[in-house]
């Protein structure tokens, strides 16, 4: 690579998140598949991610960072996705509301909820956004719930309240899905009268506990590429309760003032 190229503009490195997403193992195979031998993904958090992009962009350097939708980054910044020719990062992807087996019979208004929700990238980038600009998850998500009334009343339409019958949902701090689950923890909660914690873990630990029983439900489950490791690893002790999004997309993200567009470009 020659002094002047991109790579060696951002050091070789693309601006990773969690070790345990999915994104992760897809931008390692990237460096693989478009042969970037000296390049490197970094490990962080999502918030890290954020705020290096956050730095460069206000400054016009150029970063390259691990990038998915929905997310309120595409609303904040100018950025584009690099194109993926050989399709590393997956093609059509959706975000899956997983139970463990036997939740239907533990909690059936709960289960028969979880089974209804769905929403769509834009009803979640509005709780996003709100997280963002400063609010905490619980009123944005509160906020939505109040401002979607016809929409929420569909997934709970004629189902009995369970009034202080516990529940668990997992979820990794990932925008998206600190904005789902603080949505489905409020109509829970405040529809049927579920007492509902959320824990927050690694995507293993997320995986691992639903499997087990320690958690009862997620709905931060990227398939059928993303997660699919995962989710084969524990098939046989849970149950997909399909999409609750569709629209997503992952790749490797970039501000649009970087003259580049495909991950092949930074083989030069
Ligand atoms: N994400 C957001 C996750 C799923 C949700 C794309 C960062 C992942 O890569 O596993």
């Amino acid at each position: 690579a020659s002094e002047s190229s991109v790579g060696s503009s951002v050091k070789h490195q693309i601006i990773g998140i969690d070790p345990g997403a999915g994104i992760m193992k897809q931008a390692d195979q990237a460096l693989k598949d478009y042969e970037l031998t000296d390049w490197k993904v970094v490990e962080g958090s999502s918030a890290a991610m954020a705020a290096a992009l956050d730095k460069a962009y206000k400054a016009k350097e150029p970063i390259i960072v691990t990038g998915w939708t929905p997310h309120w980054m595409f609303a904040k910044y100018d950025l584009k996705y690099l194109n993926d020719p050989k399709g590393t990062f997956g093609k059509d992807e959706e975000i899956h509301t997983i139970a463990r087996k036997g939740l239907k019979e533990a909690a059936a208004s709960a289960y028969a909820m979880l089974d209804r929700f769905e929403w769509t990238p834009e009803d979640m980038a509005v709780v996003m956004s709100a997280v963002v600009d400063g609010k905490k998850p619980e009123d944005a998500a509160a906020d939505w719930v109040k401002g979607n009334a016809t929409k929420v009343n569909t997934w709970v339409k004629d189902l009995t309240p369970e009034q202080g019958k516990k529940l668990k949902l997992a979820y990794v701090a990932w925008d998206s899905e600190i904005a789902s689950t603080n949505v489905v923890k409020t109509v829970l909660e405040g529809k049927l009268g579920y007492k509902v914690e959320m824990l927050q873990v690694e995507a293993g630990p997320m995986w691992a506990g639903l499997a087990d029983g320690s958690a009862d439900a997620i709905v931060a489950a990227w398939l059928p590429t993303t997660h699919k490791d995962y989710f084969e690893k524990y098939a046989t002790k849970l149950e997909d309760l399909g999409a609750n999004l569709k629209g997503t997309k992952l790749g490797l993200v970039v501000p649009a003032y970087m003259t580049i567009s495909s991950i092949e470009d930074l083989k030069a």
